[in-house]
């Protein structure tokens, strides 16, 4: 996979030469390009970003800069023998990034970030490149940052694990917490290592048992219960419904998600940003679904 960074830090990158990403790097499984975008800027101050049209705060970064950065790092991927290229745009306001779009992206093979600072790029950058390839504007959670290049390490880390390769176990992705397949949208449950006793306190007696089957259906029944239970406080994003809730007897309290018409919202908060993104029914976010069975709703 081939990624390019188009950024004002190119030294806000440089966790991408460390640990799992920098392996990837070294073994030739990523090929990474990351571009200083001052270096298409030609006046004595090397300027990015004016004023916004219509008034208001902040700046907005420039189109010419943008473009040209843009027409290069396409020019010497092309040159270079990449094809397929995605735009991925980091902003506060995009689709939320989950473990389903980190596989979507993993399975392409040359991502182009264009981490933005101040309010953002002007919008006529995605909007010309949108034309020649498919852009994700995508958001690492609700809350600002000050920039996208923390995101673009983010959505690098979790995409570059996934490739054929990457991590050492074949099989390691399988059991994480929204992979697809057998445990979508079940967190995991908890892990356990030697030793066996610490500070008085014991591991699941299972676990000891050698018993592979039983094993692996307590490991679902925790994934289950850790669900059901709710999400960490920390997490504004749902598990996604589908039929691993399925089996799950929770509360219902809300309407439906127009989204999901088959399902009901089952538990709901208020929520406090303001950033746009799936899951919320009238300013709540929906924690998890039941299925619709016309009136009466599971309960307990
Ligand atoms: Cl991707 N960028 C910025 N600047 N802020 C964010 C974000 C991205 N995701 C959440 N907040």
């Amino acid at each position: 996979m081939r990624l390019d960074v188009v950024t004002i830090f190119p030294e806000y990158l440089e966790p991408l030469n460390v640990s799992l990403v920098g392996k990837a790097r070294a073994r030739g499984q990523l090929d990474v390009h990351v571009h200083d975008l001052r270096d298409w800027t030609y006046d004595r101050h090397n300027t990015v970003d004016d004023t916004p049209y219509g008034g208001g705060p902040g700046m907005v970064m420039k189109t010419e800069p943008w473009g040209e950065a843009l027409d290069a790092a396409l020019a010497d991927g092309y040159e270079s023998g990449a094809h397929g290229p995605v735009m991925v745009v980091p902003t506060p306001s995009g689709r939320p990034f989950t473990q389903e779009l980190a596989v979507e992206l993993s399975e392409r093979p040359w991502l182009i970030f264009t981490p933005a600072r101040y309010e953002g790029i002007d919008r006529r950058v995605m909007d010309e490149y949108a034309t020649r390839m498919p852009v994700y504007e995508v958001s690492i959670g609700d809350y600002v940052l000050a920039g996208g290049e923390a995101a673009v390490l983010v959505v690098t880390e979790a995409v570059a694990r996934l490739l054929p390769g990457v991590l050492g176990n074949a099989e390691s992705h399988r059991d994480d917490s929204f992979a697809p397949g057998e445990m979508a949208n079940l967190l995991e449950g908890p892990v356990y290592t030697k030793p066996p006793r610490w500070r008085g306190r014991e591991i699941p007696e299972v676990l000891l048992s050698g018993h592979h089957g039983k094993i692996a259906r307590w490991r679902r029944d925790e994934a289950f219960r850790r669900t059901a239970r709710g999400l960490p406080p920390h997490r504004a994003e749902p598990p996604r419904p589908d039929r691993a809730l399925r089996g799950l007897r929770l509360r219902q309290e809300g309407p439906r998600d127009p989204e999901h018409p088959g399902l009901e919202t089952v538990r709901r908060r208020p929520i406090l940003a303001q950033a746009g993104g799936r899951g919320r029914i009238g300013g709540c976010c929906v924690l998890a679904y039941a299925p619709a069975t016309g009136g009466s709703s599971s309960a307990g």
